[in-house]
């Protein structure tokens, strides 16, 4: 017997076979419909079909009053008992299947390949900081650090360069105010070590520095470091010796080098010192203006009026102090033509190194 949809002139065949029977099957009909019902949508579509205010149990139960007195009673109480059946029927499926769905969304598949986060490197400047910083400490160096606000008493004044000294210009300081600046070069942190320690003295100090400067080879922060060797009977020939042993473990022992003679306050004497062209071997080229060699370090004698401001005694100790910008190392030994890219942060030539 077709039971659903009802229509106005299928209504007079369901009265007639309105009892016990029929009711019966409207539940049959329902729970095969509703074990075939996939989802929530289904389920409460058939729901609506049989529970509804036009639903199959719902007219059932209506059209009782039509049927003969005798019939009444048992289809009511069976038609209530089949609406109730039904209804916690629907409630059970919807129930089963919220849980099934909670317990699919929160299970894991340990099977599943993880996700791997990308890793990063160490910016190049860090990495030539720290291949320096191993060379000198495997020479007995250890590394000092110190702020890079800095007093202009730490900055210059300390190291031999007074105010109005024509070498302030050659810096081209940032000032914070009269007496505060950005530091210029390393040197301060070495001048504060010389404060608090006695010699023997023998420390690298590297970090950022400040000079309003910026164009294809200058930047207006750099990286620097610096070196400072104070003991009795230390000689000329022992910067060249700790120099040398520095240029060759950086580069490679084929990497000569050339001491000229330059000016610096804090040093006397003072010497530029000069690699063999890291490019062309000395036959000359464009990175080294065709001369074969190439400026990459300052050095010299630390000078006696640095010792006496801080109570070194100059007949006993002599030292020696040199300086290079990392950057620089940094272009000569990855082949890099422009001291900007340090800077921009573009990954894809950060990730090169
Ligand atoms: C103290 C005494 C002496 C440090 C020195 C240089 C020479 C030098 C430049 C190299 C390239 C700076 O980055 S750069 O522009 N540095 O030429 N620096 S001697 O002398 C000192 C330091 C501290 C107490």
């Amino acid at each position: 017997m077709h039971i659903w949809p009802l229509s106005n002139n299928e209504k007079t065949d369901f009265f007639e076979s309105s009892n016990v029977e029929t009711i019966e099957q409207i539940k049959q009909e329902a729970l095969k419909a509703l074990a075939s019902a996939s989802d929530e949508e289904n389920i409460k579509s058939l729901s609506v079909r049989y529970l509804g205010r036009k639903g199959a149990v719902t007219q059932f139960l209506r059209n009782i009053s039509e049927l003969p007195a005798e019939q009444r009673p048992e289809a009511g109480k069976k038609a209530n008992e089949v609406k109730k059946y039904l209804e916690s029927a629907f409630n059970e499926a919807l129930k089963r299947l919220e849980a099934e769905s909670g317990a699919a969304r929160d299970r894991i598949d340990v099977s599943l390949p993880g996700r791997i986060a990308p890793q990063g490197i160490l910016h190049p400047i860090s990495q030539i900081t720290r291949q320096i910083c191993d060379i000198f400490t495997g020479l007995g160096f250890e590394i000092a650090e110190g702020p890079e606000v800095e007093a202009d008493y730490y900055n210059f004044e300390m190291l031999n360069i007074p105010k109005n000294h024509p070498a302030r210009d050659m810096q081209d300081t940032f000032y914070i105010s009269e007496d505060i600046v950005l530091r210029t070069h390393t040197s301060p942190i070495q001048v504060r070590f010389m404060e608090k320690h006695r010699p023997p003295v023998r420390i690298v100090a590297p970090g950022k520095v400040y000079r309003c400067d910026s164009d294809l080879t200058h930047t207006p922060m750099f990286h620097q470091i610096e070196g400072l060797l104070v003991d009795e009977n230390i000689s000329f020939g022992d910067l060249k010796g700790i120099l040398t042993t520095f240029v060759h473990r950086m580069f490679d022992d084929q990497t000569s080098l050339r001491f000229r003679p330059s000016f610096f306050p804090f040093t006397e004497p003072s010497a530029e010192v000069d690699i063999l062209c890291v490019m062309c071997r000395g036959k000359g080229c464009r990175v080294c203006s065709q001369t074969g060699w190439l400026e990459v370090l300052g050095s010299g004698m630390v000078h006696p009026a640095v010792f006496e401001n801080v109570a070194y005694d100059t007949s006993r100790y002599t030292g020696f102090a040199f300086g290079m910008g990392i950057e620089r190392i940094a272009m000569l030994k990855y082949g890099i033509d422009d001291i900007r890219k340090f800077f921009e942060n573009d990954f894809r030539f950060l990730s090169q190194f």
